[in-house]
């Protein structure tokens, strides 16, 4: 049952759903990308099947007479677990289970959650993982579904006068909700504590399509060593580390988690406090897989996860990566007129990573602003108190004291002026 998908050396057949004007070349681009998530959890594609619908069945998706068919075929084809491409409804779950006993019928959302739940390590990503996931099933438990209550275990498992298996099942994942949710939002004050921490300084964070590069980017600008892997989601936690640049100015990059479309909505919502670098960011770099046939589609998936995490006004900055894959002339004419601004770099060959460090560098500074400071030769203390986590671009040493030119962020500056009551 969906509980219990481990979806691990499974044969499995995809169905792709062809919908309004979508083109049969989509619709199999689609079904590329769900081959490589069914892939990246283990399973080996079998088959697939696609169908033009002009309109959704409620009980099946599609129509029921398709649906025997797709199970027939697998059945046929000796495959143990169907993908749709499309979310199903926790209905439209069931009533494949009641069709077929031996073959896991599951959806997109259900495939990533897998992978998800595969790939989490820290305390967080496995805490933010298992919430998305069962809020998730809650919906979708069916009576076959006991395992809970040996899984769960100790008091309170056993049903009460008149509850029925179901119920407690019910009960128990939404008492677990609700632990998982105080969880989170102990982990997420830890996280503000340590951001308030970082409040004067420029904060970059990496957000893009899984598999585009933002680990590689991380590595290559930072030194870091996060994980890379040309799979699926490898990363699952946010990284963050000081990049210094050569004019002494510095700031913070974030690496974190993948985007993808469809991304299922729980998941995004439970991610937040790994997110949260990204929404307090001071400038976002897109990332996008320059030599990816997808690239549009990618760059509209990473909108609107943007847009649902409020993120999308944000200063941002579009970063071609992999361009060494690119090797036609008219594929880069066509990356030039459709990222005007878009910084090209090749992160895995080290191709231009200067570029986008003084890129970064210019947006930095045209969000910082510049201060004049004049402090008596009494005041040496509060002088390098002020001096701190700013670039000092003069010094002038006159009778009565020393005046300086100090850029910083603008944050920064509003704050010395309150200190010091200049306005
Ligand atoms: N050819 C080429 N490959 C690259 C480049 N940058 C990264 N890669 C490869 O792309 C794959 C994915 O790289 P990652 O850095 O793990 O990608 P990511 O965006 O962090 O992916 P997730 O964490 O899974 O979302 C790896 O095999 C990298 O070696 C590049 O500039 N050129
Ligand atoms: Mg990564």
């Amino acid at each position: 049952m969906e509980r219990d998908i481990d979806i691990r050396n499974e044969k499995a057949i995809l169905v792709g759903v062809v919908t309004g004007g979508m083109t049969p070349e989509t619709m199999q681009e689609h079904l590329d990308e769900l081959t490589l998530l069914a892939n990246t959890a283990g399973a080996e594609v079998i088959g697939q099947v696609t169908q033009r619908l002009a309109k959704i069945n409620p009980a099946f998706y599609v129509g029921k007479g398709k649906a025997s068919q797709i199970v027939g075929q697998a059945e046929e084809l000796r495959a143990n677990l169907i993908i749709f491409d499309e979310d199903l409804s926790p209905a439209q779950t069931k009533n494949y289970q009641n069709l077929t006993e031996n073959i896991k019928v599951i959806d997109r959302s259900a495939l990533i959650l897998d992978i998800f739940r595969k790939h989490a390590k820290s305390k967080e990503a496995k805490t933010q993982v298992e919430l998305a996931h069962l809020q998730y099933i809650l919906p979708r438990l069916t009576r076959m579904w006991t395992h809970l209550e040996r899984q769960m275990g100790g008091i309170g498992t056993r049903a009460g006068a008149g509850e029925t298996q179901i119920e407690v099942d019910r009960r128990l994942i939404r008492n677990r909700i609700s632990g998982l949710k105080k969880d989170l939002s102990r982990i997420e004050k830890e996280r503000v504590t340590q951001s308030k921490r970082r409040k004067n300084e420029f904060k970059v964070a990496l957000v893009g399509y899984t598999n585009a590069g933002k680990s590689t980017i991380m590595n290559t600008v930072s030194g870091a060593n996060v994980y890379i892997e040309d799979q699926l989601f490898a990363t699952l936690d946010t990284t963050t580390r000081a990049v210094k640049l050569k004019n002494g100015l510095g700031f913070l990059l974030s690496d974190t988690v993948g985007f993808i479309r469809k991304l299922p909505h729980h998941l995004v919502a439970s991610f937040r406090s790994t997110l949260r670098e990204v929404v307090e960011s001071n400038l976002i770099l897109i990332v996008l897989d320059a030599s990816s046939e997808q690239i549009t589609d990618h760059y509209k998936t990473i909108q609107s996860v943007l847009k649902e995490l409020k993120a999308h006004k944000l200063r941002s900055l579009v970063v071609l990566n992999k361009i060494d894959l690119v090797n036609e002339n008219n594929r880069l004419k066509y990356l030039k007129r459709v990222y005007p601004d878009g910084v090209m770099i090749s992160a895995k060959n080290h191709l231009r990573i200067d570029h986008l460090l003084e890129t970064i560098e210019t947006i930095m500074k045209e969000a910082y602003s510049t201060i004049e400071m004049h402090f008596t030769y009494e005041q040496g203390q509060v002088m390098a108190q002020t001096e701190q986590g700013m670039e000092v671009l003069e010094r002038h040493y006159g009778e009565d004291g020393v005046t300086l030119t100090l850029r910083g962020s603008i944050d920064r500056i509003e704050k010395i002026k309150s200190i010091f009551g200049v306005d």
